[in-house]
């Protein structure tokens, strides 16, 4: 075991440090102010500068910093924080330029082999969010995890490892954030304190010791920080934002076409249908079995016309079948594109089409090829594809997966040609399957936007495709978990996921459904799916008085489509999650900044960007009455428009009290119900809203509504282009910034210059307050007075004008 403890040599660089330690060699660098990247390699010098996560600008950038040493320590400074290595111990010390401790190292690094672990210092009131989406409480404090992308059939609360392997978190104490990067793509682990009380630490069975340091201070600029790291997830049609209806497997054709119907004829908005692998030909990728699908072009064709968009599978494992005129296999091999065993031959593993071929998606050549496969599936007009099994997942081995010594040839850009281990490339195998196929996509029509969904991935896969979270369970305490396994995902660049609304395994009761539909509608992605042979699922299911509720809330995401959508391009522009946690909000929501969302371990609220709060029971099964928090003191009711009134200290009847700690500004306790589900608005939001459409081809008939919540810091806006191109980039999207203001002269509506060049499909907006009454009824626009007035509407008052692309100031008084 080598452990590095003691410095024999130290040199200032431009932007960090270079130790020595015996024949150990460590490098502490700062990327920007506030991302500092440390390698350390206990024997000789450091490893090729390569990465599949991290972006090439990133990787190359570089500040300077101002070099510091005393008797015990050396180190450096940033314009953010300060770094410093005690002589002595070489233990890392990281903080603000306040003096106050971000990171700090409790034990020497650690090599054991091949391995190594980091070990750092756990304050009692430190928080750990991320890791992808990871199972157990939304807290990682007190867990521990294993990276190793796997397909986790009928995963529960304490399986581990599942299908994603993101080995980043953010750490937070006391409104404070910082978050660790590890750019290991071997088997990685992390403790939390549940090894060593007091000590969480990281590491990896091989590879470099390799890990970025990203401070915020903010939860949202280390989310920000790590966009800048590993990529923002590019913009994803419009209609990805729709209603998906999927199951294992519409078949034959006639069933598909029967439920596309059936959602257009009972007036379920829709937007996007899924081919599961029971529509190919015994299972083998790219191929269409033609019985059950007599007319598959046909029925794109149809179900296009209803205004449907159809989503693919297309697994990665390609059948091997010699001389059978498969494209797929005979050109892979002509191409030499599949992974091979140690003594050269192909590597052979048997999945859903029997024995089967795996592409070497780390070879650029291969990636383009794979791309290549998508041609007729996108010329008969399918726009997404699904990548599942991309573990990737194989049948009768006793690890689910491919030999660790099955040989990939590494050949892309940045990196050394060279052949590597599956060990070393299990855990972005995943990601580079799903980036073939959104790159091959972009290829085949460079203008398309891609719909991409895949089950692994790992850092820097947001770059390339959507993801959901595999195959849960019908139950209510999946439902509960999904909450906190988006929350996760979200802080971990995946801004656009989504779990399988009503579970994958198994059947839901009537009411599951509806409260899962229910609680989908505001999250990201919005799809019922469910495993063969399991019951019926669709929106309809369990008779009519359910599905008016679940049509209810589908049609509010469909209103809610403009708010999504522009909270989609703040994704694609900022890398900032969709559903967020509340602290990442609200860092100061109490006193003591902790994270508000963990008062109640279960608690299920959840933020729908900056202004949406949903409140779902903790146990959204039971109907004892419970305790919803609020992250600040003034919010409104979302159904109704009614301003939220403190109760007082909360009656300490069913649901138990919330901890003194707590101490927010406003809580409600609440009563369950089937129908219902809390929503809320803060003061100060200007929602838009759309007219009620069925699908997001249709352009929605009648104004804009915004709906403006009175408030502080009150502001909103709209985002707009077509839905499906590229075209936004040059310019043809349409952008309005509102914001109001409660003075003296009255109330004003104030909007900004439209932005871009794209023509907005309404021509009026109509404008809803809530939350303040006129004294004079009279209105002007721009200062001069106007015709119409504002009329009362239930807790607020509204008024229609035209739209305009100019600025302008709406007045009531
Ligand atoms: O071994 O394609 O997670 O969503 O329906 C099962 C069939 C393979 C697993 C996916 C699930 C999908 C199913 N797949």
């Amino acid at each position: 075991m080598v452990v590095l403890d003691r410095a024999t040599g130290f040199t200032a660089l431009a932007n960090g440090v270079a130790i020595a330690d015996g024949s150990a060699s460590e490098e502490i660098i700062a990327l920007r102010d506030n991302v500092i990247r440390v390698r350390i390699v206990p024997n000789g010098t450091l490893p090729e500068n390569a990465s599949w996560a991290v972006l090439p600008d990133a990787l190359r950038s570089h500040v300077n910093v101002k070099p510091e040493s005393s008797t015990t320590s050396f180190g450096f400074r940033t314009a953010a924080l300060d770094i410093e290595i005690d002589k002595s111990t070489l233990q890392l010390t990281v903080r603000d330029l306040s003096g106050k401790i971000v990171q700090q190292d409790a034990l020497p690094a650690r090599f054991e082999g091949t391995s190594f672990r980091v070990f750092k210092s756990m304050p009692l009131d430190e928080h750990y969010f991320g890791l992808g989406d990871k199972t157990g409480p939304l807290d990682r404090r007190e867990e521990a995890f294993s990276l190793w992308n796997t397909d986790a059939y009928r995963f529960e609360e304490s399986t581990d490892p599942i299908y994603k392997s993101i080995p980043f978190f953010m750490i937070y104490q006391a409104g404070i954030a910082s978050g660790i990067f590890l750019d290991n793509t071997w088997r990685t682990s992390f403790d939390f304190g549940k090894e060593i009380p007091g000590i969480y630490s990281f590491g990896a069975v091989n590879g470099p010791l390799n890990y970025y340091i990203l401070y915020g201070p903010s939860p949202k600029q280390v989310v920000e920080t790590y966009a800048w790291l590993t990529g923002r997830p590019p913009l994803p049609p419009m209609w990805s934002f729709g209603y998906q209806q999927s199951r294992y497997t519409y078949t034959p054709q006639a069933r598909v076409l029967e439920v596309a119907q059936r959602l257009r004829d009972d007036h379920i908005p829709a937007d996007a249908i899924y081919l599961d692998i029971g529509f190919q030909e015994k299972n083998r990728p790219f191929t269409v079995d033609t019985k059950a699908f007599p007319d598959f072009s046909g029925m794109i064709a149809k179900l296009k016309a209803q205004n449907f968009h159809v989503v693919a599978i297309t697994d990665l494992h390609i059948a091997k079948l010699s001389d059978q005129n498969y494209f797929p296999y005979d050109s892979g091999m002509a191409g030499d594109h599949f992974v091979k065993n140690p003594d050269g031959s192909v590597y052979t593993g048997v999945v859903w089409p029997g024995p089967s071929v795996f592409p070497d998606f780390t070879q650029q050549q291969t990636r383009a090829w794979w791309g290549t496969l998508y041609g007729n599936f996108h010329k008969l007009g399918i726009e997404g594809f699904w990548n599942d099994m991309n573990e990737p997942s194989i049948f009768k081995t006793p690890t689910h997966t491919m030999p660790l010594d099955v040989v990939h040839r590494i050949d892309e850009s940045g990196f050394t040609q060279r052949t590597a281990t599956h060990a070393e490339i299990h855990n972005v195998y995943g990601m580079e399957n799903s980036r073939a196929t959104f790159e091959g996509l972009r290829t085949l029509d460079p203008n398309l936007r891609p719909f991409v969904l895949t089950r692994a991935t790992y850092p820097g896969g947001q770059r390339y495709a959507a993801t959901w979270t595999g195959d849960n369970s019908s139950s209510w305490n999946h439902l509960r978990m999904t909450t906190f396994m988006l929350k996760n995902l979200g802080l971990s660049g995946f801004a656009f996921s989504g779990a399988d609304v009503g579970g994958f395994a198994g059947t839901p009761s009537a009411d599951l459904l509806t409260k899962w539909l229910e609680i989908a509608a505001f999250q990201p992605i919005d799809r019922d799916h469910t495993e063969a042979g399991t019951g019926d699922q669709e929106p309809w299911v369990g008779g009519p008085a359910q599905e008016a509720i679940r049509r209810r809330f589908i049609e509010e995401r469909y209103r809610l489509m403009p708010f999504l959508y522009t909270l989609a391009e703040e994704a694609s522009r900022t890398g900032l999650p969709m559903i967020r946690p509340l602290f990442f909000e609200y860092p100061n929501a109490a006193p003591d900044r902790h994270p508000i969302d963990i008062d109640n371990p279960a608690s299920g609220e959840f933020l729908l960007g900056h202004d949406l709060l949903i409140a779902p029971s903790p146990y959204p099964d039971q109907t004892d009455s419970y305790t919803i928090e609020f992250p600040s003191a003034d919010w409104y009711d979302y159904w109704t428009g009614e301003k939220v009134r403190n109760p007082g200290p909360p009656d300490p009847g069913p649901s138990p009290a919330l901890p003194a700690s707590a101490q927010v500004q406003l809580s409600i306790p609440v009563v369950p119900t089937l129908a219902n589900l809390p929503v809320f608005v803060r003061a100060g939001s200007i929602l838009p809203i759309a007219p009620l459409v069925e699908s997001t081809n249709q352009i929605p008939q009648g104004p804009l509504s915004l709906r403006v919540y009175a408030g502080d810091d009150c502001n909103g806006s709209v985002y707009q282009d077509d839905g499906r191109t590229y075209a936004y980039k040059d310019g043809a999207y349409l952008r309005i910034n509102f914001t109001c203001q409660i003075a003296s002269d009255g109330f004003h509506l104030r909007a900004g210059p439209q932005e871009g060049t794209y023509p907005p499909w309404w021509k009026e907006i109509r404008i809803e307050i809530y939350g303040w009454t006129p004294s004079a009824n009279t209105a002007s626009l721009n200062g001069k007075p106007i015709q119409s007035t504002a009329s009362p509407i239930d807790h607020g008052f509204a008024i229609t004008i035209p739209a305009r692309s100019e600025s302008f100031d709406l007045q009531l008084r």
